[in-house]
């Protein structure tokens, strides 16, 4: 396979941008070689520079459920683009969003647009400590809750591949305040609770996990922090900027039947544009300013061109309940394709998946929380991201991540994966 145009693209970018990209997993460290620089894509492919093209399982990491380019995506900016890009002022947009987002998730009773992820993290634990007066967040080893300071303590995705879960430049009184609890171990968030006596603020969780491999809350856990926060008076935070509208409509909360007092949205509320959201209970985002004192604010939040793309998507979901059908529909033919070809090459292997979330970690343990995680051969996965690349297929480039299936797949995708699969480990077994 041709890759000059990538390996030269790179060497250019490294001159003038630090490491060569503008988000440290995409520089495939963890897998090694050079990444690809992309091109174009279309519904279930990414085109490279070379010309290359591959199944892809990443969606941009996520938010594109319907596929790349999206024929109702395409026509809301189009349309939107002939009214101007962005006014710094209310638009008719963002209330049709909020609105939407309200009547989508339930917990949801006020949402302020931002325009990331990271940034509706940031934001909803400043204001769950305006709320409650306290100071401290409790976070799990493993979840990353993109790169604001208090949570680049013990965090997963980039970080961890990186090699920095507690980054440098974050300041020890910030550090401080986060405390670190493990992922699917009440006991362990019982005992922070209880040495932190009416100090705690928030406790933030991805219901899912997509930062450490995708890695599901055993059954009961999500109930006990629910109850231990309402008995404590901790705000809980469910951090569903991957789940959101992926799990289900009203995302992993609504699939597991769990409700948070705040919940951060990102990824599919902006359709493939930066568009990030936090929301939750009246009296908490009353705290808000110009309503409340907290403040929080952003010159392109809630930018029309990303608000249309957002709405074009959330519209299709709301209105097409099947997509959630088939999306199950494919993680599911996708995990029996993968468990019979591995049952045959006897690899050692543990899947964990939920609807269109999808990670295979090459080690025979349960995975459960970030100590589990790290026990997948990471050498070996690094081999097989670039066998499956071989293959025509795309993969996250580190083993800390989820992969998002789109209702772009068709069965017929769905084989050529499976089929990759299998070639790609015959070739590296
Ligand atoms: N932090 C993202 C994955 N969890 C990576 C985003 C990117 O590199 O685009």
């Amino acid at each position: 396979m041709n890759t000059q145009t990538s390996q030269s693209l790179f060497e250019q970018a490294k001159t003038v941008t630090p490491g060569g990209v503008n988000s440290p997993v995409r520089a495939f460290r963890a897998v090694g070689g050079s990444p690809l620089f992309i091109k174009s894509a279309k519904g279930p492919y990414i085109f490279d520079e070379d010309g290359n093209q591959y199944l892809e399982l990443i969606n941009s990491w996520g938010p594109m459920i319907l596929g790349h380019a999206h024929e109702i995506v395409e026509k809301a900016v189009a349309d939107a683009i002939q009214f101007g890009f962005s006014f710094g002022a209310p638009t008719r947009k963002e209330v049709e969003m909020a609105e939407l987002i309200v009547s989508m998730v339930p917990s949801i009773e006020k949402v302020r647009m931002v325009n990331s992820g990271t940034e509706a993290t940031m934001s909803a634990i400043r204001v769950a400590r305006g709320f409650t007066g306290r100071d401290k967040i409790i976070k799990f080893e493993g979840c990353y809750h993109g790169h604001g300071d208090s949570f680049l303590i013990a965090a997963g995705s980039g970080a961890v591949t990186m090699g920095v879960p507690d980054s440098p430049g974050v300041t020890k009184g910030v550090a401080n305040d986060t405390l670190v609890a493990t992922f699917n171990d009440i006991a362990s968030v019982e005992s922070l609770v209880l040495a932190n006596k009416n100090q705690i603020a928030a406790l933030i969780i991805e219901p899912v996990v997509g930062n450490m491999g995708c890695v599901l809350a055993e059954p009961g856990f999500l109930q006990a922090l629910r109850q231990l926060c309402t008995r404590e008076g901790i705000v809980l935070i469910f951090d569903e900027v991957m789940t959101g509208f992926r799990l289900a409509k009203g995302g992993a909360q609504a699939r597991f039947g769990v409700e948070p007092d705040m919940t951060t949205l990102g990824k599919i509320i902006g359709g493939g544009m930066p568009v990030g959201a936090y929301g939750g209970r009246r009296e908490i985002m009353d705290c808000v300013s110009p309503l409340g004192s907290v403040y929080q604010a952003g010159t392109l939040s809630g930018n029309p061109i990303a608000m249309s793309a957002g709405l074009a998507v959330l519209h299709h979901l709301n209105s097409h309940p099947e997509v959630y059908t088939r999306l199950d529909q494919i993680g599911a033919k996708m995990v029996d394709g993968y468990r019979a070809s591995m049952a045959k090459l006897g690899v050692n292997f543990t899947i964990n998946h939920v609807g269109s979330m999808f990670t295979l970690f090459f080690t025979d343990q349960p995975v459960t929380n970030f100590e589990a995680a790290k026990g997948s051969d990471m050498v070996f996965f690094g081999r097989y991201f670039h066998a499956m690349l071989q293959q025509g297929v795309y993969l996250a480039p580190s083993q800390y991540e989820s992969l998002f299936f789109s209702v772009a797949l068709q069965d017929a995708h769905i084989d050529q994966v499976i089929a990759a699969n299998e070639n790609a480990l015959r070739q590296i077994l």
